[in-house]
């Protein structure tokens, strides 16, 4: 069969469209963001039909995705690990109703927090869900897990959570393709109320779930992504789950690790293989990406003596990736980490592109403040974020997306005056309608900004579902039209966006200013590829 050098995140998008993908949902979030852009690009989805365009926010697609399962075809919904927060409604009740076709959840955590605001562990979301999860060392396994998955959600009629972390997400390797299979036909669910959740059926579908916790235990003890390795020195045996098993193997010559190793890669934690372990060895190190979650697991069944390392004790360290010098030191090994860097290496904090719009509009924001104390300005997830560092200190908080509006809200109610929003045009689609719709309803004396750069630019430039119409959505939710003010951020009209400020800030009711110029990065790939195509028609 092909291979291919793929992501980890592209493998996981090849092995769905082998498998017979007929449809992706998603919101874009790093490190999940290439899933989507992969099948997006690729000629062989665009002619097998796969449905592949962005979601409003996490939560949509997430039903999309049940929905599409529940015309019988196979669907994925992927996002990064905050975005399954956004999505835990339908998720968790996925997991009630079952599902039709094969249903993949991927969650791609980042720990370390590269590029998020925390680095929460999915893992967590599929035992709270109760379903399968899987959780690959490498790209084949990603590619092999994504094109399986559709089996085991089929053969048991439950979602799949699939959980990667960034450097899977982002590291590139070979992987082997499988032959090609056709889309499912489409075809109802044969039970006509699977889907109903009222509480008479809930229940009974709350007892299938339970009913089948043994049988996902037990494809977690047959999994070949689970497999024991025995090793010479009984002294420590290691649990290792997805892609540590690497950063142990690099500290080995030849791969050559002494001890016994437990690989897991599939979840509920296959238990007897665990006993075994914990059976055959004097002590056990846990290597996990993310939460304590085996090691916390380990001390609560079977903690009869036998020493368990891991975050927990110290061992590793409780926050943080994983990497081999990490592990190297949890062994025992000498301190491999070479000198301190040097203090003349300081670290450069992100910052706003030259000629970015947000400048423009964070220079008039801060001179309509003009002496007031700092507090006021209640900021989302965007480009626009970086407005907290120098020159700018123009925000005074991020929380999650959406919160802007809504945490404004919740200030001007506790008489915090003026509160300001700032969000960004795609954060606004995702779940800034909803808060603005409360402020519109309790007439809340607040100032959103919508900064519309016409793209969604901080997680690479994709479509923004609300482009050129977000004035029409506020009035639509009954934000008054001589309060909806669009301006063009530039410094030849600061003045008149300095006054318009001013006024709507001074405003006692819901006020709306969009300041609408693109972003310039978006700008400028646009051009290329306009001239791009300008030289292949001459050609
Ligand atoms: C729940 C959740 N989903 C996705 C993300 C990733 N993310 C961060 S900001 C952002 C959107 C930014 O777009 P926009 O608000 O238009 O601002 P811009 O970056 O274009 O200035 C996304 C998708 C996240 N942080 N949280
Ligand atoms: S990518 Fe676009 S929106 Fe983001 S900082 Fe650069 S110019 Fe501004």
């Amino acid at each position: 069969m092909p291979k291919l050098l793929l992501l980890g995140d592209e493998a996981i998008s090849q092995g769905a469209l082998d498998a017979g993908l007929s449809g992706i949902y998603a919101y874009p979030g790093t490190p999940s963001t290439e899933i989507t852009e992969y099948v997006q690009n690729k000629k062989q989805a665009r002619e097998d039909h796969v449905h592949c365009t962005w979601s409003a926010n996490e939560k949509t697609a997430m039903e999309s995705a049940l929905g599409m399962s529940y015309a019988g075809k196979r669907s994925m919904v992927c996002m990064k690990h905050v975005g399954l927060n956004v999505a835990a409604d339908p998720f968790m009740n996925s997991a009630i109703t079952g599902v039709n076709g094969g249903m993949i959840v991927v969650a791609a955590d980042d720990p370390s927090m590269h590029s998020s605001q925390n680095e929460q562990d999915s893992r967590f979301f599929g035992k709270f869900a109760m379903i399968p999860v899987f959780e690959p060392s490498c790209q084949q396994e990603a590619y092999d897990m994504a094109y399986s998955g559709f089996d085991l959600s089929e053969k048991h009629k439950i979602p799949v959570l699939l959980r990667i972390t960034t450097r899977l997400a982002h590291s590139r390797s070979v992987v082997i393709t499988k032959e090609k299979k056709k889309q499912n036909e489409a075809h109802l669910p044969s039970d006509p109320r699977q889907y109903i959740l009222l509480p008479s059926f809930a229940r009974k579908r709350y007892k299938i779930l339970l009913n089948n916790q043994p049988a996902f235990s037990e494809a977690s003890e047959q999994s070949p992504y689970n497999y024991y390795k025995d090793g010479r020195d009984k002294s420590l045996g290691i649990i290792s789950s997805g892609i540590a098993i690497n950063y142990l193997m690099e500290n080995y010559h030849d791969m050559d690790v002494p001890f016994p190793v437990l690989k897991i890669g599939q979840y509920p934690v296959p238990v007897k293989m665990i006993r075994h372990l914990y059976d055959e060895c004097s002590e056990i190190l846990v290597l996990e990406e993310g939460y304590p979650l085996i090691e916390e697991m380990l001390r609560g069944f079977i903690n009869n003596g036998i020493r368990i390392r891991g975050r927990l004790d110290g061992s590793v360290p409780r926050d943080g990736e994983l990497n081999p010098n990490i592990v190297a030191i949890a062994l025992g090994m000498p301190d491999p980490r070479g000198l301190p860097v040097p203090g003349i290496v300081v670290g450069r904090p992100p910052s706003l592109c030259s000629g970015c719009p947000h400048i423009d509009s964070f220079k008039a924001l801060n001179e309509a403040l003009g002496s007031l104390p700092k507090g006021h300005v209640f900021s989302d997830i965007g480009c626009y974020t970086l407005g907290a560092f120098e020159p700018y200190n123009s925000i005074d908080s991020c929380v999650d997306m959406g919160a802007s509006i809504t945490m404004a809200k919740g200030a001007s109610d506790a008489g915090l005056l003026p509160s300001i929003a700032v969000i960004g045009d795609s954060t606004f689609t995702h779940s800034g309608i909803t808060g603005l719709l409360d402020a519109v309803n309790d007439n809340s004396p607040i100032t959103v900004i919508i900064l519309d750069n016409d793209t969604t630019a901080m997680t690479g430039g994709q479509e923004s579902p609300a482009t050129g119409h977000i004035e029409e959505i506020c009035r639509g939710i009954g934000v008054k039209k001589e309060h909806i003010h669009i301006i063009r951020p530039l410094k030849k009209h600061h003045e008149e966006n300095l006054k318009i400020m001013k006024e709507e800030i001074a405003y006692k009711g819901v006020s709306v200013i969009i300041p609408r110029r693109e972003c310039v990065v978006a700008l400028d790939s646009r051009m290329r590829d306009k001239f791009k195509t300008k030289k292949t028609i001459k050609a």
